[in-house]
């Protein structure tokens, strides 16, 4: 029997386990990055482990997201992660060098290695060819201290692309139409893979948008062939020789076939608040705007900005609209200025930023009051662009300049007969906002710089005999990170203080949540289905430890959170019976009797419903090594027994 695309990939890097579906399997991991608002707490885990140099082959530590300097916060963090990564063998990408993923994907990314990074947007070197995901900080820095990471083996999703994209309906357009079939949970528990001749139509970079947003499917990973298109791309960034071919064999099983006829698709939008609430760009209607944001490691590349700069060229944004661009990377960023596109973003009074995250991940251009926002990015949960009310729909590039334009949602296949940009020949290179690691005869004399805004982060303790516990909080479906732990201009600089981010946990859903957890001391949440969904950010594991929280329960969870839990020390348990999640209301008084036993032995899991004087049977969310490291109280406590 064949192998498929990762399949191959994860053979070749097995250090434990085997490739049945739903074993857990140890991945060498070749690469690994970092950006500054998940790396700061990254790094403080890896000096806890105490290994002098990273293990990798290249690991890169980007800062993108943290840019708005509104205090000394970010500013120190991001000296904090540049001497850090001097010292250990981490290379730096300064501010101002771009978006993580994007950077990556131009300058480090090579096919058929693995990659993780502290960001659930890494399955964007899929589009390379890499075998790349999102992990947990923690799980980063067990990486570059050399350890394994430990993924459920997934199922194999095979889309076959057939066809050719029509004029002005773009990449973003096929992974909306996948997201609509989909959904934001579809992918859990599985790797994307693209194939077929319509995928050979596909740029690197229109690909590894395709392969970004898989994050929104729930998928462990998405990733397309390392072929011609791949190999004309490396060679463009003077990197030809990282090129290898890499092919699904012919014989190659899937657990799953998608078919998409690339030429029937027409430009979609995702509609508020779920990046799978797709509906054509028709069908939305000509609705006033008020927002277009263009950029992130969605839709931020040479190619996504020249097209938006044709669009714009001699026009100028309607009176109403608040245009703003941020190139994702200071490549694409340089190339516009020399080409003269940049000028004519300008001229068209588009509002430029750096080259960073920005406003995806709300730094600044948050929208008026129930204003309308278009934005090119991949997620538009509720509140996440700092505007409580706001409404967010995700588009294109060619989408968001088109309305733009017109004032109104607009398809841009109104623009008339199609442009087209070709692919450089070779990309402007220069590496000079990467700061290389000291030499290892020079790193004992690298100081690290560390800012008051650095505080302890939570210890966490061993599995108890038995929780006993109020549910402090129940919650829907598809809860996101951004829920549990939200991000924003004003709460992003406390990353690495888990007390300060405490006042915000929840804030979305009960102000009065983390209150609660301090008068109750410990407590318990209830999930519906998807918990966690969204980013890799720990802190959403993390902060509810610190406010006490031991267990979570839920219909079921999102992969990258659910790693995060069992590597903070909280339980995470599903019901057998996703129907007993109506039995229990918030503030019952639950207890898990027995519970370190029964998941030493892999017993049963019985929830006592004191309030209501039910049990209710639940199954542990967790491999035969994640029940060990909750035993010892998370992946840190668990290392560091290991080492001893
Ligand atoms: C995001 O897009 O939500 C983020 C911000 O990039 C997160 C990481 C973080 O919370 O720092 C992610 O996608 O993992
Ligand atoms: Fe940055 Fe947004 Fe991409 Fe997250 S999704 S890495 S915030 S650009």
């Amino acid at each position: 029997m064949g192998y498929t695309i990762a399949q191959k990939i994860i053979q070749a890097h097995l250090l434990s386990g085997n490739m049945a579906v739903g074993e857990d399997v140890g991945l060498k991991i070749d690469q690994t990055l970092t950006q500054d608002a998940t790396g700061t707490m990254a790094y403080l885990e890896f000096e806890a482990m105490g290994v002098p140099r990273v293990k990798t082959e290249r690991s890169v530590a980007y800062i993108d997201h943290n840019t708005l300097q509104t205090g000394f916060e970010n500013a120190d963090d991001h000296r904090f992660i540049q001497s850090i990564a001097k010292k250990h063998g981490i290379y730096f990408s300064r501010p101002g060098n771009g978006i993580c993923h994007q950077v990556h994907l131009e300058r480090f990314g090579i096919p058929g290695k693995t990659l993780i990074g502290s960001d659930s947007h890494t399955p964007t070197g899929g589009g390379i060819g890499m075998l790349a995901m999102g992990a947990g900080g923690l799980d980063v820095a067990v990486a570059m201290g050399g350890g394994a990471y430990h993924i459920t083996m997934p199922k194999m999703v095979r889309i076959n692309l057939t066809g050719r994209l029509s004029d002005w309906v773009s990449a973003k357009d096929v992974i909306l139409e996948v997201l609509r079939r989909m959904t934001v949970k579809g992918g859990v528990g599985k790797i994307i893979e693209y194939g077929g001749e319509g995928a050979a139509t596909l740029s690197v970079p229109e690909r590894a948008t395709i392969t970004n947003m898989g994050a929104e499917l729930g998928a462990t990973t998405s990733i397309f062939p390392s072929d011609e298109v791949t190999k004309a791309f490396l060679k463009a960034q003077c990197r030809e020789a990282d090129w290898i071919p890499l092919q699904a064999d012919p014989d190659a099983v899937y657990d799953e076939v998608i078919d998409i006829d690339l030429s029937a698709l027409k430009p979609l939008a995702a509609c508020p608040h779920m990046p799978d609430n797709v509906k054509s760009v028709d069908d939305i209607g000509k609705i006033k705007i008020d927002q277009v944001c263009i950029g992130s490691c969605t839709n931020s590349s040479y190619l996504d900005l020249m097209r938006v700069a044709a669009i714009l060229k001699d026009k100028t944004v309607h009176p109403d609209v608040s245009l703003s661009i941020a190139p994702g990377s200071k490549q694409v960023y340089t190339m516009l200025a020399e080409n003269g596109a940049l000028a004519d973003l300008i001229a068209a009074g588009a509002r430029i930023l750096e080259s960073a995250c920005g406003p995806c991940i709300g730094m600044g251009q948050s929208p008026n009051s129930g204003g309308v926002s278009l934005r090119t990015f991949n997620r538009n949960f509720e509140g996440r662009s700092g505007t409580a009310d706001a409404q967010v729909y995700l588009v294109s590039p060619e989408t968001a300049a088109a309305s733009a334009l017109a004032g109104v949602f607009t398809n841009p296949q109104e623009l008339g007969s199609g442009i087209a940009i070709p692919m450089p020949e070779t990309f402007l290179i220069n590496d000079n906002m990467v700061v290389p690691p000291a030499p290892v005869e020079e790193m004992d004399k690298v100081e690290i710089l560390r800012g008051p805004n650095i505080k302890e982060f939570p210890q966490s303790q061993p599995l108890p005999e038995t929780i006993a516990a109020k549910a402090l909080l129940k919650v829907g479906d598809n809860i996101t990170t951004d829920h549990i732990m939200p991000a924003g201009a004003k709460i992003l600089p406390y990353r690495s203080n888990i007390p300060y981010l405490s006042n915000f946990c929840f804030a979305v859903c009960d102000e009065e949540f983390p209150a609660r957890c301090r008068k109750e001391g410990k407590g318990i949440v209830i999930g519906g289905s998807n918990y966690g969904q969204g980013s890799s950010r720990e802190h959403a594991a993390l902060v509810p430890l610190y406010l006490g929280i031991q267990a979570v329960i839920a219909k079921s969870f999102a992969r990258i959170h659910c790693a995060n839990l069992a590597n903070a020390g909280i339980l995470p348990l599903v019901f057998v019976n996703e129907a007993d999640y109506d039995g229990i209301d918030q503030m019952d008084e639950l207890e898990l009797p027995d519970i370190r036993r029964a998941i030493a032995e892999n017993g049963k899991v019985i929830l006592k419903n004191k309030t209501k004087g039910t049990e209710i049977p639940l199954d542990p969310v967790l491999t035969g090594r994640q029940r060990e490291l909750v035993l010892a109280g998370g992946l840190l406590n668990y290392t560091r027994e290991q080492n001893t």
